[in-house]
């Protein structure tokens, strides 16, 4: 896990002028209870040119999927997106009740104090793909209210 970590990192900064250039703030992953498999990443994104977040990974979870929050007959639902646009120099934020990133089959629980590494896939117009790597903190659960997660 420790090398996919580094390779992952060193693409992030080969990446050099002509790529998204892409700036990620204050990520976290909300931490789990044991048995249970599935949580959210969250973190504030910012491109310096128009791009969107077509995919995301972790080692830690088998599957991972870009949610949004709707409304569905009175009841906020997440489902999931093809992707997260990025408009240039505007931040957007990934966060609970609205588009966030889902990690499913966790191999672990998640543990407050850790720290999660998120590869997102990030593609400019131009149809370039960026991955950025994020290593975001894991916090306790009670940082969101109840939202229903649907799976
Ligand atoms: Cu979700």
């Amino acid at each position: 896990m420790k090398k996919l970590t580094a390779i992952a990192l060193s693409f992030a900064f080969l990446a050099g002028p002509g790529f998204a250039q892409v700036k990620i703030d204050d990520p976290w992953v909300r931490a789990t209870v044991p048995q249970q498999k599935v949580t959210g990443a969250f973190m504030r994104i910012t491109s310096a040119r128009d791009a969107r977040v077509v995919s995301a990974s972790s080692p830690v979870a088998g599957k991972v999927e870009i949610h949004e929050m709707a409304m569905q007959n009175d009841v906020m639902k997440m489902r999931p997106v093809a992707a997260v646009e990025l408009p240039a120099g505007t931040a957007v934020e990934l966060k609970p009740g609205a588009h966030h990133i889902m990690l499913f089959d966790l191999q672990r629980p998640m543990v407050e104090g850790e720290t999660v590494p998120v590869v997102l896939v990030v593609e400019g117009k131009d149809g370039k793909r960026e991955s950025v790597e994020v290593s975001a903190p894991v916090r306790p659960l009670n940082t969101v209210h109840g939202v229903d997660h649907g799976h």
